[in-house]
């Protein structure tokens, strides 16, 4: 069977011949059962009956891959799609570069890869878990539809991990599987493995916050393994950055709608202070200061997803070419970064500055700033949507530094922009700088859900447009 074939009659649909290999599909038709019991137990709270008007991906081809229709959530096929492979590929990077790509998992570098594989299961499901209790406070019908867009992608990136781990890694590739669906997210015993997916989505603006910048690491980081010389890994992470591009949209334009219903709001009324926060939650919308903060928040939670910047794991799997750099098969240079240097921010002599440490050792850091640029085309449209009304104020990104706990800034703290300060000069202006008890207060108020197709709340401007070329006022939920 080639990829052009997707096999929509088998339970799991997928274009890698999962009807031929018997062993592995017996192997995850016994996964799925446990799969579908955690999708019930700890997916969309209050919606498994709904018909939800999804995308489902049923071709890898650029064009025509995603067909859309109602579906209730349960039933979704989820399915395991490899991007086509590339003729004559060759590992872009590290100290196998220009040798061809494995169909296998090289026995050296099993440990490693595998830790990767498991690591990026991991923030699949766990994204769903903290998204679970949004549905029942969603704005609109056109938004509902959205998370629970995000939310059964989400649930199809951990096939396509566990669709690796099944078929790559034998009996404790089985076992890291089942742990996918054991650990959860914010659980004292059996947490998520990385910090940011222990916290909590609990409104609508963290969750716009957590597209557009955490969805964002996740593009980031399976950019770094579409990279990666381990063939079947690089095809799953191709096709995942597909889906991966609608998850930003919903961020981007989330925040967007925002700030749009914030500075109408306040144009309309003339109120001409962002600041003047009374005044501007009396009219139904969330002041620029919170938002503000949210980014904040965000934020730095996210870039601590990038791990420590000097890490000698990051080194040794670019060296094993079985993670690159960001577009690695379009930077111009040896590939190999032996004797080269990056400059990384650090603290030196109680002050940041830059410090050029080895490129091999950096390369956190560096995918860390490929993203921050990354961040900055939209925030850059959020300021103009504010502008455009007359209001003054702008959106930035705190320093680096901020409010981070993994890696060199970790034990220290540093104001947003970017002074070292004690901390208890930190824990005195926090509330300036971070989601207060009162901002949660706020916006916890205007979580009124809205189902009537067409209408929006007061918080959130309508979208441009709709989905799949429907109108904004399509019943992309039909509730039970
Ligand atoms: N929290 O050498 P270091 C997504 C640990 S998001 C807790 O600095 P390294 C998505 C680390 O494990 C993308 N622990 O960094 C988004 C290590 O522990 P050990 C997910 C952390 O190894 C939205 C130690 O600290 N994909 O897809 O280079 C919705 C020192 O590590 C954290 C990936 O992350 C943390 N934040 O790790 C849905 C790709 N950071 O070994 C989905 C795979 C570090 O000393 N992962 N530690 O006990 C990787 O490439 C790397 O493992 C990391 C950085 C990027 C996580
Ligand atoms: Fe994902
Ligand atoms: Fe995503």
């Amino acid at each position: 069977m080639s990829w052009q074939d997707i096999d929509y009659e088998t339970l799991i649909p997928n274009n890698v011949g999962l009807a031929e290999d018997a062993r592995l599909q017996r192997a995850l038709e016994g996964w799925h059962p446990g799969y579908i019991d955690w999708w019930m137990s700890m997916g969309p709270e209050g919606f498994q009956m709904a018909d939800v008007y999804l995308r489902t991906a049923i071709s890898v081809e650029k064009e025509g891959w995603a067909k859309f229709g109602y579906v209730k959530m349960p039933q979704y096929r989820w399915g395991i799609l490899l991007a086509p492979e590339v003729e004559d590929r060759v590992i872009p990077c590290g100290e196998h570069l220009g040798e061809p790509v494995w169909k296998e998992v090289p026995g050296e570098y099993r440990a490693m890869l595998r830790r990767l594989i498991v690591i990026q299961g991991d923030t699949e499901p766990a994204s769903v878990e903290q998204q679970r209790h949004l549905g029942s406070i969603a704005p609109s019908l056109y938004d509902m539809r959205n998370l629970f867009q995000v939310n059964v992608e989400e649930g199809r990136h951990l096939w396509a991990m566990v669709y690796l781990l099944h078929r790559y890694f034998g009996r404790d590739g089985r076992d890291e599987a089942d742990d996918l669906l054991r650990r959860q997210s914010g659980s004292e015993e059996q947490p998520r493995m990385l910090g940011a997916f222990n916290e909590e989505t609990p409104d609508w603006l963290s969750f716009f916050m957590f597209t557009y910048f955490t969805d964002r690491d996740g593009k980031m980081q399976l950019e770094a393994l579409a990279q990666s010389g381990f063939d079947p890994l690089s095809r799953t992470c191709r096709f995942m950055l597909a889906e991966e591009a609608h998850h930003m949209f919903v961020g981007y334009t989330g925040v967007k709608r925002i700030v749009e219903a914030t500075a109408r709001a306040m144009a309309e009324t003339g109120i001409e202070d962002p600041y003047d926060v009374e005044a501007v939650r009396k009219l139904g919308v969330i002041d620029l200061p919170t938002i503000q903060r949210k980014t904040n928040l965000h934020y730095s939670l996210t870039l601590d997803l990038f791990g420590s910047e000097e890490s000698t794991n990051a080194a040794g799997s670019f060296n094993a070419g079985i993670k690159g750099r960001y577009h690695e098969d379009r930077i111009d240079d040896d590939h190999q970064l032996r004797g080269d240097t990056y400059p990384v921010t650090k603290l030196v002599d109680g002050e940041l500055q830059a410090v050029a440490v080895p490129a091999l050792n950096g390369l956190n850091a560096r995918l860390r700033d490929d993203f921050i640029e990354d961040c900055l085309g939209g925030i850059r449209r959020w300021n103009r949507e504010i502008a455009s009304h007359g209001i003054d104020f702008e959106i930035t990104l705190p320093h680096v530094a901020f409010n981070r706990a993994i890696g060199e800034f970790g034990p220290i703290e540093v104001t947003p922009d970017g002074k070292v300060i004690t901390a208890d000069e930190f824990a005195a202006s926090a509330a300036e700088w971070l989601p207060t008890p009162d901002d949660k207060a706020l916006i916890d108020a205007l979580m009124e859900p809205e189902v009537e197709p067409g209408r929006f709340a007061s918080w959130i401007a309508p979208p441009s447009r709709g989905i799949n070329n429907q109108p904004t006022e399509f019943e992309y939920v039909l509730l039970p």
